[in-house]
């Protein structure tokens, strides 16, 4: 029987991260999107709780969460800021093609330093001419000798300016399109990496995004990730993993979204009584009740299936677009209960559309996530 109750153990996960997440971020929240401030103290007291490198192992000093348990503390930190939890969790993604492309030495070289102190890492495989294809990518890896030299430019890089390690992946043959890909991880200090200046974005505005540049850049061949051309499938693998929690960061924005509405409903007098009790409102509220709530099952779902061990392409796919589209929606229906005070930068629902919209596009857009469900999906039926 599938069981949809929290053991005391979740709960508890879940109320640490919703602590953390209402004392900690949300007094912050209005002012660092406001001025566009990477409020690193924030950080790194998430860190010192345990809530950054979430998916690392215990044997190298990490927390070693499930994905469910993961999607839970995402989802808390979420509803406090998106734009924060964004760069709380890129740790995550950038880590993650270590986790599971490595060898062991290598995850002994990488990973420990990030749990035991503060350091930000970086996934850099998006390219002005190559998002969505990312099979076309066209920085360039040259081998000479034991080393790669690696040329090129990567765009929205989260946390790029703030990374002390890059998890890169570049093409020893663009001919070649996907299988020509390899993966590497590039420290801070390596002559020619470069990152850009913050980028000024409409909305996640706490987070940091970058270019990073690659001009001459030596790579010592103990630093590629798996083989030459098993790059692209490692990108693929890493993705997997990691668009259900952005299914629950999307599911914490729609919750954030809806409190708000149904608080103000009760509030607000029209026509000698509250616009909750008006059928219109309520309409609203109950759609928005039930996106809320697909969401964060669908999320749960994908990450039950994950954790048994099963790839959860699929679900993952649909998790993330599911609840990112739905978190838009949720926003702009936040903003409409609220009329126009819900359009003013003083009150709390126009920085959640804001915040909701990059989820339809980061870690894959959502046309992407379509195209993979599609894929998936009509397999069972060739
Ligand atoms: N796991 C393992 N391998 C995978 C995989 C997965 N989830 N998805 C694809 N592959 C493998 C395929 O099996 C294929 O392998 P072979 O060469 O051995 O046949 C190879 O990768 C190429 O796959 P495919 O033909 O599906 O590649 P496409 O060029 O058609 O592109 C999409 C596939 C569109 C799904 C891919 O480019 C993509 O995900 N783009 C979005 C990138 C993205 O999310 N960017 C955000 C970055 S983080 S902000």
């Amino acid at each position: 029987m599938p069981d949809f109750s929290l053991s005391p153990e979740l709960e508890s996960l879940r109320d640490m991260a919703r602590k953390f997440a209402r004392t900690e971020m949300v007094p912050h929240a209005a002012e660092c999107d406001r001025s566009a401030r990477f409020p690193e103290e924030i950080y790194r007291k998430a860190h010192a709780l345990g809530l950054m490198n979430l998916n690392v192992p215990a044997e190298f000093g990490g927390t070693g969460l499930s994905l469910l348990e993961q999607c839970l503390i995402v989802e808390e930190l979420a509803y406090a800021c998106g734009g924060m939890t964004t760069s709380i969790i890129a740790n995550c993604l950038a880590l993650e093609p270590i986790l599971l492309a490595a060898s062991p030495e290598q995850k002994q070289r990488y990973l420990p330093s990030f749990c035991s102190e503060y350091h930000l890492a970086s996934f850099c495989l998006t390219e002005p001419g190559g998002g969505s294809d990312a099979g076309a990518l066209r920085t360039r890896a040259r081998r000479e000798g034991e080393e790669y030299v690696l040329d090129g430019e990567k765009c929205f890089i989260t946390n790029a300016p703030h990374a002390s390690l890059y998890t890169v992946f570049a093409t020893l043959d663009p001919a070649a399109r996907h299988r020509g890909i390899a993966a590497f991880v590039v420290p801070r200090s390596a002559k020619g990496l470069t990152p850009g200046k913050d980028e000024e974005k409409m909305g996640h505005r706490a987070s940091s995004t970058s270019t990073v540049r690659f001009d001459g850049v030596r790579v010592p061949v103990a630093d590629r990730l798996g083989a030459e051309g098993e790059g692209f499938a490692l990108a693929m693998r890493t993705l997997d993993q990691t668009r259900t929690p952005i299914g629950a960061l999307a599911t914490g924005i729609a919750q954030a979204a809806l409190d708000h509405a149904a608080r103000y409903a009760l509030k607000r007098e029209t026509f000698g009584k509250p616009i909750a009790e008006h059928q219109a409102i309520q309409i609203k509220l109950a759609n928005m009740a039930q996106a809320v709530h697909a969401s964060r099952l669908l999320t749960w779902h994908a990450a039950w299936t994950i954790d048994r061990g099963q790839k959860g392409t699929l679900e993952s796919s649909i998790a993330k677009c599911f609840a990112s589209d739905a978190a838009l929606h949720v926003a702009d229906e936040a903003i409409q209960t609220f009329g126009g005070y819900g359009y003013m930068k003083e009150y709390p629902v126009e920085k959640l559309l804001r915040d909701a919209k990059l989820t339809q596009i980061y870690e894959g857009a959502n046309e992407i996530q379509r195209t993979v469900i599609a894929r998936e999906l009509l397999r069972g039926y060739a």
